[in-house]
C-alpha cells in the first residue's frame, strides 16, 4: 500500500461531523474518539481501503490534518508521560515531561510538508534538541541509527544517526507556540524540520540507538526512509529548511 491518505474531496460527512465538535471546544475533542468510530462505522469497506483509517480526513486547525493510525491513543500528561532512551547507549534514560522541560529549549519556525501534498506555512515548534538526549546517553560506536516508537502502539520512525544529529531535530513540546496538545502528537512528538512531515512521529514514547536503520511505518509501506522535502518521494516542493 502506497498510499498514506487520500485527500477528503468527496466524503464530506467525516469533515462536517469534527467540524461540529470543534465548537464544543473541550468537550470536541473528548467526544471526537467516538464520532471517528462512527464515521468509521458509517462509510463501512472504505476505512479497509485506508491504511490510516478515516482519523485522516478530520481537519486539525490550521491547516493541518489529524493523522493517526490507529483508531484511539491514549492520553498522557505531566503526570504519566515517559520517554526511553535505550539500545546502544551507555546510559539508558528514562524522562518525564517536567524533565524534558527543565532541559535547553529549542525554537524553530518553518513550513510544514506533508506528502499528500498539504503544507502548513510558519509553524513554530518548540523542544529539546534529539542531539542533547543522545548525547547524554552516550552513543556507542557500533550504532548507526535511531528507532522511534509512540504510545500509540503502533506508529514507528527512523533516522540514521547522522540525520538525527542535525540541529533542526527536536523532541518537541511545542507546537504552534502551544504545548502539544493531543491530537498533534502530544504531550510529546519528534519533529524532523527538513522532511515529509510522517518523520514527526507523534505520540513519542521511545527512542532506541540501532545499529541499522529499520524502516518505519510508513517506509514499509512504501515511502522513502530519506524524507527530504522536494528531494524524496518524486515529489518536488519547496524545502522547508
Ligand atoms: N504516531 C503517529 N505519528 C504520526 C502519524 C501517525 O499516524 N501516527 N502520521 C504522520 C503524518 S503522515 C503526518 S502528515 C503528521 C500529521 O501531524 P498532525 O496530525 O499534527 O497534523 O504526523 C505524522 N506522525
Ligand atoms: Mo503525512
Amino acid at each position: 500500500m502506497n498510499s498514506e491518505l487520500p485527500e477528503p474531496r468527496g466524503v464530506p460527512v467525516g469533515r462536517r461531523v469534527f467540524l461540529g465538535t470543534l465548537g464544543l471546544g473541550a468537550l470536541g475533542v473528548l467526544a471526537a474518539p467516538t464520532l471517528q468510530r462512527g464515521t468509521e462505522a458509517f462509510l463501512g469497506g472504505a476505512a479497509d481501503l485506508d491504511p490510516t483509517g478515516l482519523t485522516g480526513l478530520l481537519p486539525n486547525g490550521g491547516g493541518f490534518r489529524y493523522y493517526s493510525v490507529t483508531s484511539s491513543v491514549p492520553r498522557k500528561d505531566a503526570k504519566n508521560y515517559q520517554l526511553t532512551v535505550d539500545g546502544l547507549v551507555d546510559r539508558p534514560a528514562t524522562y518525564t515531561l517536567a524533565d524534558l522541560r527543565a532541559l535547553p529549549q529549542t525554537r524553530m519556525v518553518l513550513d510544514v510538508q506533508c506528502v499528500t501534498g498539504w503544507r502548513v506555512p510558519g509553524t513554530p515548534f518548540e523542544g529539546v534538541r534529539l542531539s542533547q538526549l543522545l548525547d547524554a546517553a552516550g552513543v556507542r560506536s557500533s550504532a548507526g541509527a535511531v528507532h522511534f516508537t509512540c504510545f500509540d502502539g503502533a506508529y514507528t520512525e527512523s533516522l540514521t544517526l547522522e540525520q538525527a544529529r542535525r540541529a533542526d531535530v527536536l523532541v518537541a513540546l511545542r507546537m504552534q507556540d502551544k504545548d502539544i496538545g493531543h491530537p498533534h502528537g502530544g504531550p510529546v512528538r519528534l519533529y524532523v524540520a527538513p522532511m515529509y512531515f510522517y518523520k514527526s512521529a507523534k505520540w513519542l514514547s521511545g527512542i532506541t540507538v540501532t545499529e541499522n536503520v529499520e524502516p518505519g511505518y510508513w517506509e514499509e509501506r512504501g515511502y522513502d526512509i530519506d524524507a527530504w522535502v522536494g528531494r524524496s518521494n518524486g515529489r518536488d516542493d519547496e524545502p522547508t529548511t
